[in-house]
């Protein structure tokens, strides 16, 4: 054998226990057989390659907003923006998932802050994507010329391959979060990008407060009549042509599910917990091929069933404040806290306060799209 062969990147270990061969110096000789043919038998990693049930590689963890805030403040005053780093976004990077950016092994999750007058450039990319409004105002998207009013509590949804830059008319900087399915774009090696125009012209700098989208598909059960059918799958896109889901109408979305509740009506999720799923009004599916998006809202004082499904999720506090215990993992949260569910461990959260008080709202969003299509997809509730 040459002695100047790289060292095989397979070692394999002879172990006493169950299932596995006796150690013996037959095995020994056998074991490095297989590391100079670069091969590797299940009966050393059955275990780890195929668990009775998914054990995530990501922890549960909590970012506190106002320490995202802080730095994405202290980025606008020291990173400029421009063409090829594309965004001042900050991604929240799992502890355990080797330092990449990553929230969970599917989802990107991003703090983006753009100063007053500011615009992101052009670019498109085949990574889904969303923008979710916590607090202020001034920064319209622009997802191919239309310009989309970005305020708190919208979900702006923005399928992948359409080109987007986004502009602050205002005299303020303005945060918000980004939704992505990057990670799973990476491991997949499935990403396309280009970079687009330099700037934007004038009509795209436009501050409409409603866009073409929402004029053309923002009316609940109406259809454009003249998109009804020529767009082949009987009319189905495979993303959302509505770009802008306003607060106000979730909002009002959120406090009709708990006051039919209070009337009797089977409504919520569960008793005091009201939720919505921002959907793609062609299909009544996700509003994203690859994301899940929802808002969530507690009654003062209830609790969520205790919930588990295969996939992973990101919940960012909207208002009010709470408990969640995510695995083994508990804490309080308030507004702007972010924080991720990976796959099959178990959520309950907590609405802080007596009846009557403030509700706690949440905005989460996850990538059980995947896996549904898939038909890998579970979910255990408390009680099932
Ligand atoms: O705003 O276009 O957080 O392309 C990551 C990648 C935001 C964006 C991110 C992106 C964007
Ligand atoms: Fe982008």
């Amino acid at each position: 054998m040459s002695d100047d062969r790289a060292p095989s990147p397979v070692r394999l270990q002879m172990r006493r226990a169950a299932g596995q061969p006796e150690p013996s110096p037959a095995l020994q000789e056998l074991y490095r057989g297989f590391e100079r043919e670069l091969l590797v038998p299940l009966w050393t990693e059955i275990g780890e390659l195929m668990p009775l049930e998914p054990t995530s590689k990501a922890t549960p963890h909590l970012w506190r907003w106002r320490h995202l805030m802080a730095l994405a403040e202290r980025a606008g005053q020291i990173v400029p923006l421009g063409r090829g780093g594309e965004r001042r976004a900050i991604a929240l990077a799992n502890p355990s998932l080797g330092g990449k950016p990553y929230a969970t092994p599917t989802l990107w999750a991003a703090i983006q802050y753009l100063m007053p007058g500011e615009d992101a450039p052009e670019h498109r990319h085949t990574q889904h994507a969303f923008r979710f409004v916590v607090e202020g105002e001034g920064v319209w998207t622009v997802v191919n010329g239309d310009a989309i009013r970005m305020s708190r509590g919208d979900f702006l949804p923005q399928a992948g391959w359409n080109w987007h830059a986004h502009h602050n008319a205002a005299r303020a900087p303005m945060a918000w979060i980004d939704g992505l399915d990057i990670p799973f774009a990476y491991y997949t090696e499935s990403q396309f990008f280009e970079f687009g125009r330099d700037t934007l012209d004038a009509a795209e700098k436009a501050t409409p407060e409603r866009s073409r989208s929402e004029r053309l598909w923002g009316y609940p059960g109406l259809r454009p009549a003249a998109q009804a059918a020529q767009n082949g799958q009987n009319g189905r896109l495979a993303a959302t042509p509505l770009l802008a889901y306003r607060w106000a109408d979730t909002d009002r979305a959120l406090a009709e599910q708990l006051a039919l509740e209070a009337e009797g009506c089977a409504a919520t999720l569960s008793p005091g917990h009201a939720a919505v799923r921002f959907t793609n009004p062609t299909t009544g599916g996700d509003a994203l091929p690859t994301l899940r998006a929802e808002m969530h809202r507690l009654r003062a004082g209830a609790r969520s069933r205790s919930r588990r499904e295969v996939g992973s999720s990101v919940f960012q506090v909207f208002d009010g404040s709470g408990t969640v215990s995510v695995g083994e993992q508990r804490w309080s949260v308030a507004r702007g806290d972010l924080f991720v569910v990976p796959s099959w461990q178990p959520l309950s959260m907590r609405a802080d306060g007596a009846e009557g008080g403030p509700t706690l709202d949440l905005f989460r969003f996850g990538d059980a799209p995947i896996f549904e299509a898939l038909h890998a997809h579970r979910v255990q509730e408390q009680g099932d």
